[in-house]
């Protein structure tokens, strides 16, 4: 019998999203703490995570508010390593499928999000490079989609590795957010790259992710929206102005 979880988060943070939606997988009942990043509360490094990252899970422990964390309650973090935990606690989600075969590929295709996918999307997102790269990491990801559903059929860990991703990639270019100068076409540029006919199939697929109801019901797009508008504009005062 699982104990009572309290998942510290954030709801700009695409990694404490994907413990959002495998929690919202398996359906259970927890306790969620939004975590300002901005202006973390003075317990939350001493008492949940030292460096102050988010997700962060307290499990089991006593019965306390979520903003008084008990030392006897374990702390884990690292968003893969939480969306793991959660298929074992909850083998029935079938977040991990008990097909081993299908395990393995869950992972094979986590680790090209992890190695291929996320490098580019930030170079090109957050620091404005080359948009190719990320448009080739989509077709490496694209390569393993089998014909139809989600990257091993049945909505998994997979989906959930990349669907943060996906969400706020799209929102961003659509609202001309991006290490990129703004008013010039760019993000609009990047976005019809990324929906070429050499990636339909990837599209079909992100749109499926995305439109997942442990996906959607988890994404706060209006705060997400406002969030990146205000970092954005920081960045590009830094970078684009001195
Ligand atoms: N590898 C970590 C990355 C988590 C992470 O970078 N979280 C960011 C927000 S998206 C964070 O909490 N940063 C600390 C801060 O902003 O002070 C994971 O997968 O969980
Ligand atoms: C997770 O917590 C450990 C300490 O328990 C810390 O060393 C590590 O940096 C943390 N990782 C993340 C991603 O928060």
């Amino acid at each position: 019998m699982p104990e009572r979880i309290t998942l510290y988060t954030a709801k700009i943070c695409p990694y404490a999203h994907r413990a959002e939606i495998a929690l919202a997988v398996a359906g259970v009942p927890y306790t969620r703490y939004e975590i300002d990043l901005r202006n973390k509360p003075e317990w939350y490094l001493p008492k949940v995570n030292p460096v102050g990252k988010v997700p962060a899970i307290a499990y089991g422990g006593p019965d306390v508010p979520a903003d008084q964390p008990s030392p006897e309650s374990v702390k884990l973090n690292e968003s893969l390593v939480l969306v793991e935990f959660i298929a074992d606690l909850f083998p029935e989600s079938g977040i991990l499928p008990a097909d081993p075969v299908l395990r393995a590929k869950a992972r094979l295709f986590i680790d090209a999000v992890s190695t291929k996918f996320g490098p580019a999307q930030a170079a090109v997102l957050h620091n404005g490079a080359d948009p190719e790269p990320l448009v080739q990491a989509l077709e490496a990801l694209q390569a393993l989609l089998p014909e139809q559903g989600f990257a091993i059929g049945e909505f998994s860990a997979a989906d959930i590795a990349i669907a943060p991703f996906l969400a706020r990639a799209e929102l961003n270019l659509e609202n001309d957010l991006g290490g990129y100068p703004e008013g010039k076409g760019e993000g609009q540029r990047i976005l019809s790259l990324i929906r070429s006919p050499r990636l339909a199939r990837w599209q079909e697929y992100s749109k499926a992710v995305q439109s997942h109801p442990a996906v959607a019901s988890t994404f706060d797009r209006d705060h997400v929206l406002q969030s990146f508008k205000k970092r954005f504009a920081e960045l590009r005062a830094k970078k684009f102005t001195a």
